[in-house]
C-alpha cells in the first residue's frame, strides 16, 4: 500500500530516455503514433475494426452498450474462443506449427503443434460432456504448469463451460472456499507437481477440499508424477484423465457462445478476507487478450514468445492461453523454478528454444539481479528481442539491470500495467513507438481513457499524483463479481461515480504525461506480484484459537516488493514463543496457501487503536520498516507504541 500522496520526486526526476532504435521501429507491427488519435476519435469504430482478426460465427448489431457500470461488447455477436486459438489455425500451414513448447522442471521436453493440441482439446472437451458438463457449468482447475492445463482451459472454452483455475500455490481451505463459491460439479487436477525439486501434493490438498464441497460429483485427475505419487483414488468420483481419453471420440463441435456469455471466473484477493470471483466474457476478453498480445509485445509469426507467469494467474490466462494461442503464436511453458537446479534454469531455456520475447515479474527480475551476471552470462541469449514486466511498479534499478543484463541494451522493455478485472494489459509503451523511461508503464494503449483523480474525482493537472482510474469502457473488462454483482459496483464503480472505474492503485504523471505506477491505494499486498489481502491474512491468525487479534501490513522488501508482517496479540494464557510464531505461520499456510506465509510475526500487548478503535496500520508499517514515527496524536495510547517498538527492535 503507497500513499498517492508521497513525494516521489526521485522518481519523477528520471531523465533517462530510451526511444525505439530505428530498426525496431521499422519491423514493428505498430509503428504509426497517429493509431492514439484514431482510437480516440471514435473508440467503437476503433474496436470495431480491431474485432474483425477474429473467427465470428456471426457478427455483432452493436459494438457497446454502456449502461454504467454495466458494458456489452458486440452485442449479438456469436463466436467460440476455443474455435479462435484453434480450428481456424489447423485449417491453414499454422496446422503443424508449434503452439506450446513445454519443458517440465525434471527436464522433460514437449512440443504440442496446434493439430495436436486441436485433437487433445477435442477429446478432453467430449470427457467433460461425457461427465456431464454443460454450457454455463462451472468447472475448477487445480494443475501443475502443463499441457493439460491449457488443454483443460480450451476444451471448456470449446463446450462453453466457464473455468475457474485455482493456482496450486493455494490451500485445500483456498480451494474449498473457490469450488464453493463457483458450486463446480467438476474439479481438474493431477497426481501433484514439482516446485524445486519437491512434489507439491495435489490431489491431496483437493481430497481435503472436497471434505466441504457437496456441489463437486466428480474429479478428473492427471498423472503428472505417476508411480512415485502415493495418492489416493476414490472410487466413483474420481477418474484417470488418461482413461478417460482412451476412448473419447476426436472431434467435439464448439459451442455457439454468445459475445458476452462467461468465459472463465479468476478469484482475487480484495479489502475483504473473501476472494472476488472476477468473471470474463467471450468475444471482448479474446478481443483485448490478443490484440495487445500482438501490438505490445509485437508478436511476429516465427517469434517463440515466453510469459513465465503461472496459469493460476490472470497473466497466464491472457498471454500464456487465450492471447498467443488466438494470434497463433508459439509459446514456451515451464512448470518449475528458476533456481532449479541452478539458478540460470531461465537462460539456459532461452537459449536452448531461441526465446525472442519475455515477459517476467519485476519481483523475479531483482531476484536474478542479486544472484548475480555470471548466470545470464554464462548463456547465449541473443534471440531475445523484447522485455516485459508486469505485476507490480518496477524499480529504476532493476530495470536498467533487466535491460542491460538481460537486453544487452538491444531490447525495448514494456513495463505492463493491468489487473485481473481489466482482463488485458491496458497502460504499457507501444515498443516501436514509445520512448520508455526506466520505472515508467508510459502511457494508456489506444483506446483506453485512463486519469489520474484526487479524492473528489477531479483530474489532477500533469506533474501531480492521485488514483489511477478508467473513464471509458474497455472490452475485456471484467462484467461482475461472480454472485455478487453488489459488491462488483461497490468496489469499482461507486467512489468516483458510476461511470468511472477505480483501480485501487495510486499514479503520478510527470509534465510529459507518462505514468508511474505507485502501488495499491487498499489493504491489498503484493507479495512478489502475487496480490494478497491483509485481511485475509489477518482473518486466518485470528482463526488460530490462541490469537486475540491480528494486524497486518506489507512491508517493504528488496526482492518480493512487499513481505507480510503480523502483529499479532494473543490470548490470556498463552505465551509468545519463536514455536508459536511457527506454528501461527504454519497456521497461515493451512488457511490460505504458502503464497500468504508471513515472513514476520511480532507478539504485541496491545496494537496501536486510533480513540475510535481502528488500529494504526501507517504506524505498523513504519514500526516495520524501522522508520522515525509519523503522527500519533490520533492514537490513543501512545505507550503502545513505545513498547511494540521496543520489542521489535530486540527481536
Ligand atoms: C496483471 C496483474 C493487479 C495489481 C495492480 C497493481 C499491480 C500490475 C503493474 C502493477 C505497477 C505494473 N494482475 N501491477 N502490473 N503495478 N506496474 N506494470 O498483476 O490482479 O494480480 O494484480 O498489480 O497494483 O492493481 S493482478
Amino acid at each position: 500500500m503507497t500513499d498517492p500522496n508521497q513525494p516521489i520526486e526521485a522518481l519523477l526526476a528520471e531523465k533517462r530516455v530510451f526511444p525505439p532504435s530505428r530498426d525496431f521501429h521499422e519491423q514493428a507491427i505498430v509503428r504509426d503514433v497517429a493509431i492514439y488519435a484514431k482510437a480516440n476519435k471514435d473508440p467503437e469504430a476503433f474496436w470495431a475494426e480491431a474485432a474483425q482478426s477474429l473467427d465470428w460465427f456471426q457478427k455483432w448489431d452493436k459494438v457497446l452498450d454502456w449502461k454504467p457500470p454495466q458494458a456489452r461488447w458486440f452485442v449479438g455477436g456469436k463466436i467460440n474462443v476455443s474455435h479462435n486459438c484453434l480450428d481456424r489455425h489447423v485449417a491453414t500451414w499454422r496446422r503443424n506449427k508449434a503452439a506450446i513448447i513445454w519443458e517440465g522442471e525434471p527436464g522433460e521436453e514437449r512440443v504440442l503443434t496446434y493439430a495436436d493440441l486441436y485433437r487433445e482439446v477435442n477429446k478432453f472437451a467430449n470427457v467433460l460432456k461425457r461427465l456431464g458438463v454443460k454450457k454455463g457449468d462451472r468447472v475448477t482447475i487445480y494443475m501443475p504448469m502443463v499441457p493439460e492445463l491449457p488443454i483443460a482451459l480450451l476444451a471448456c472454452a470449446r463446450i462453453g463451460a466457464p473455468h475457474s483455475v485455482v493456482f496450486g500455490g493455494f490451500s485445500a481451505e483456498s480451494l474449498r472456499d473457490r469450488i464453493n463459491d463457483a458450486q463446480s460439479k467438476i474439479v481438474i487436477t493431477a497426481d501433484g507437481s514439482y516446485r524445486r525439486g519437491q512434489i507439491v501434493p495435489l490431489k491431496r490438498n483437493v481430497d481435503a477440499a472436497l471434505q466441504g464441497c457437496p456441489c463437486v460429483e466428480s474429479v478428473i485427475l492427471l498423472r503428472r508424477l505417476g508411480e512415485t505419487a502415493s495418492i489416493h483414488v476414490q472410487a466413483g468420483r474420481d477418474h484417470w484423465w488418461h482413461r478417460l481419453m482412451a476412448d473419447a471420440p476426436s472431434y467435439c463441435q464448439p459451442e455457439v457462445m454468445d459475445s458476452e456469455d462467461p468465459l472463465f471466473v479468476l478469484y482475487t484477493s480484495g479489502t475483504t478476507a473473501k476472494p472476488k470471483g472476477i468473471l470474463h466474457t467471450t468475444a471482448g476478453y479474446l478481443l483485448g487478450a490478443s490484440l495487445t498480445h500482438k501490438w505490445v509485445f509485437d508478436v511476429k509469426e516465427e517469434d517463440v514468445f515466453w510469459c513465465t507467469a503461472d496459469i493460476g494467474w490472470v497473466t497466464g490466462h491472457s498471454y500464456i492461453v487465450y492471447g498467443p494461442l488466438a494470434n497463433g503464436t508459439t509459446g514456451l511453458m515451464y512448470e518449475g523454478s528458476p533456481d532449479w537446479p541452478e539458478k540460470d534454469r531461465w537462460w539456459a531455456l532461452i537459449e536452448k528454444y531461441r526465446v525472442n520475447i519475455l515477459y517476467t515479474a519485476p519481483t523475479a527480475i531483482r531476484a536474478f539481479m542479486r544472484w548475480g551476471e555470471k548466470y545470464p552470462n554464462s548463456h547465449d541469449l541473443s534471440s531475445l528481442r523484447l522485455l516485459g514486466s508486469v505485476g507490480e511498479p518496477i524499480n529504476p534499478e532493476a530495470w536498467m539491470w533487466y535491460h542491460e543484463a538481460i537486453g544487452k541494451g538491444r531490447c525495448p522493455i514494456v513495463d505492463t500495467w493491468w489487473q485481473t478485472e481489466t482482463g488485458m494489459i491496458l497502460i504499457s509503451p507501444l515498443p516501436g513507438i514509445t520512448t520508455t523511461k526506466p520505472g515508467s508503464a508510459t502511457f494508456p494503449l489506444p483506446g483506453i481513457n485512463a486519469d489520474v483523480v484526487d479524492e473528489a474525482a477531479r483530474s489532477v493537472p500533469l506533474g501531480g499524483g492521485g488514483y489511477l482510474v478508467l473513464k471509458s469502457p474497455w472490452p475485456a473488462m471484467a462484467r461482475t463479481i461472480y454472485g455478487d454483482q453488489d459488491r462488483y459496483v461497490e468496489v469499482y464503480w461507486k467512489r468516483f461515480g458510476k461511470n468511472v472505474y477505480f483501480a485501487g492503485d495510486g499514479c503520478k504523471r510527470d509534465e510529459e504525461g507518462y505514468f508511474w505506477l505507485l502501488g495499491r491505494v487498499d489493504d491489498v499486498m503484493n507479495v512478489a506480484g502475487h496480490r494478497i489481502s491483509t485481511m485475509e491474512v489477518e482473518s486466518a491468525l485470528v482463526d488460530h484459537p490462541e490469537v486475540a487479534e491480528a494486524a497486518v501490513i506489507g512491508k517493504k522488501d528488496e526482492i518480493k516488493g512487499e513481505a507480510i508482517a503480523a502483529f499479532v496479540t494473543l490470548k490470556e494464557g498463552s505465551t509468545a514463543s519463536p514455536d508459536k510464531m511457527n506454528e501461527l505461520r504454519q497456521h497461515v499456510v493451512k488457511k490460505i496457501g504458502p503464497i500468504a506465509r508471513p515472513d514476520n510475526i511480532y507478539f504485541a500487548a496491545e496494537l496501536p487503536k486510533t480513540r475510535s478503535g481502528k488500529i494504526m496500520r501507517r504506524l505498523l508499517r513504519d514500526i516495520a520498516e524501522g522508520r522515525a514515527l509519523g503522527d500519533t496524536t490520533t492514537l490513543a495510547d501512545p505507550a503502545v507504541v513505545a513498547v511494540l517498538r521496543g520489542q521489535y527492535e530486540e527481536g
